[in-house]
């Protein structure tokens, strides 16, 4: 399957913290499954060199960028600071996708052709066809609480709304007010979702087989499920306010 060259230039952003063992492999995978599309890895200071490495990369392959940042903020600040910058670029699709591994590149052109009819595409696990390879049950059983969570709360029609394997047109992120949001951890991705669906966008879920980590490790935390609790929760409960006062 190729890149629909109708998306035009298209942008996958790389978080990455400590992902030593892991950058020059998923940066080379990308390369090869996808060779028209650039790579911007954001890297936050990592103290295990992760970004000298990117920076080694960019140097051999004009395909390859990098933006170093100080502090370990969060995925969410460090694809909204990529997002921005691939609008100062120019680009007309950002996709998110993981250092480590778990989002395949080799799925990419699924993702992009699905986009060629949608506003925001998302891999997803939890649809038939999706697959999840060498989780423990307990992150599986987190994953989908927090689905379960996220629907029940918020009313997304969506069965994977943590997924953060994405593609989003340019114009998708302009239509979200990227200054307003402030989720920081892994509940940016259900944050981003629900913006895209209150817009009235179409975001269309496309099954990917997800595969964890053999190297490096998860950055997840109690933080960040807190944080996803209380964040899903006053979204939930704010909405319901919203629509009594109606
Ligand atoms: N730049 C940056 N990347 C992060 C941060 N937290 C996680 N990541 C990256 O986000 C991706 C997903 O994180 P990971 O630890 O694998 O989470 P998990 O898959 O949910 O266990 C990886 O590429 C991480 O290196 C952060 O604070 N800053
Ligand atoms: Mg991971």
């Amino acid at each position: 399957m190729e890149i629909p060259a109708e998306l035009g230039r298209v942008l996958v952003i790389i978080p990455t913290y400590n992902e030593r063992d892991n950058l020059e492999r998923i940066v080379g995978r990308v390369r090869e499954a996808a060779p028209p599309v650039d790579v911007l890895v954001v890297d936050d200071g990592s103290p295990d060199g992760t970004g000298d490495l990117a920076d080694g990369l960019a140097e051999t392959d004009d395909h390859v960028k990098v933006m170093h940042r100080t502090a370990k903020n969060g995925l969410g600040a460090a694809y909204i600071a990529g997002f921005r910058w691939a609008f100062e670029h120019g680009y007309d699709v950002m996709v998110e996708m993981d250092a480590d591994g778990s989002h395949q590149p080799e799925e990419l052109p699924v993702l992009l052709s699905a986009l060629t009819d949608a506003d925001l595409v998302i891999g997803a696990r939890w649809v038939p066809g999706g697959k999840v390879l060498n989780w423990p049950k307990s992150r599986e059983a987190l994953s989908r609480g927090a689905n379960t969570y996220s629907r029940l709360m918020l009313g997304v029609p969506l069965h994977d709304a943590t997924g953060g394997y994405r593609a989003f047109r340019a114009a998708t992120l302009q239509k979200i007010d990227l200054d307003t949001v402030d989720s920081r951890g892994y509940c940016f991705q259900i944050d981003l979702a629900l913006r895209a669906l209150r817009q009235g966008l179409k975001v269309v879920e496309v099954p990917i087989t997800f595969v964890e980590r053999t190297h490096g490790t998860s950055k997840m935390s109690r933080d960040i499920i807190a944080e996803a609790m209380w964040r899903v929760t006053r979204w939930g409960v704010s909405d319901r306010a919203a629509k009594l006062r109606r």
